[in-house]
């Protein structure tokens, strides 16, 4: 009888640490690095807002990299955003305000209005070469 019970509570642990597992990887499971669509920037983002909550104005920190690896110090860069499932945009028009130096750039006045899957946008242009990423977030209430 101790050692059923004893299989018991070690398979609860298990399934536990198991369930606990699945959902943090979950949570956690958004790519903030990617490569550009043609491959010619390596773009990563940092939300000052960790985790991204819905209805809360924030930034985000964008960081640029060419192919070989260095900073990309002055890009144009064009941000638009939406939720591909609602046919509907951003509810505001974030903007690249400040260059920060060393390839990071400062984006202001980024708002999720609905939790579900959202797309942001880059789009870069830098010495004529112009590629954008996009970004998958998805977000919780
Ligand atoms: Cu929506």
């Amino acid at each position: 009888m101790k050692l059923i019970q004893s299989i018991c509570i070690l398979l609860l642990f298990l399934l536990c640490t198991f369930a606990l597992g699945q959902q943090e990887q979950a949570v956690t499971n958004i790519d903030n690095t990617k490569l550009s669509e043609r491959q010619h920037y390596r773009v990563t983002f940092t939300s000052k807002l960790d985790p991204i909550v819905i209805n809360t104005m924030h930034a985000w920190i964008i960081q640029i990299e060419n192919k070989t690896g260095e900073p990309v110090l002055n890009a144009d860069i064009n941000v638009v955003g939406g939720m591909p499932e609602h046919n509907h945009g951003l509810p505001t028009r974030p903007q690249v305000t400040k260059n920060l130096g060393d390839g990071c750039y400062l984006l202001e006045g980024l708002k999720f209005h609905m939790s579900g899957w959202w797309q942001i946008t880059i789009a870069i242009l830098d010495n004529e070469i112009s590629d954008t990423v996009t970004f998958d977030l998805q977000l919780q209430n």
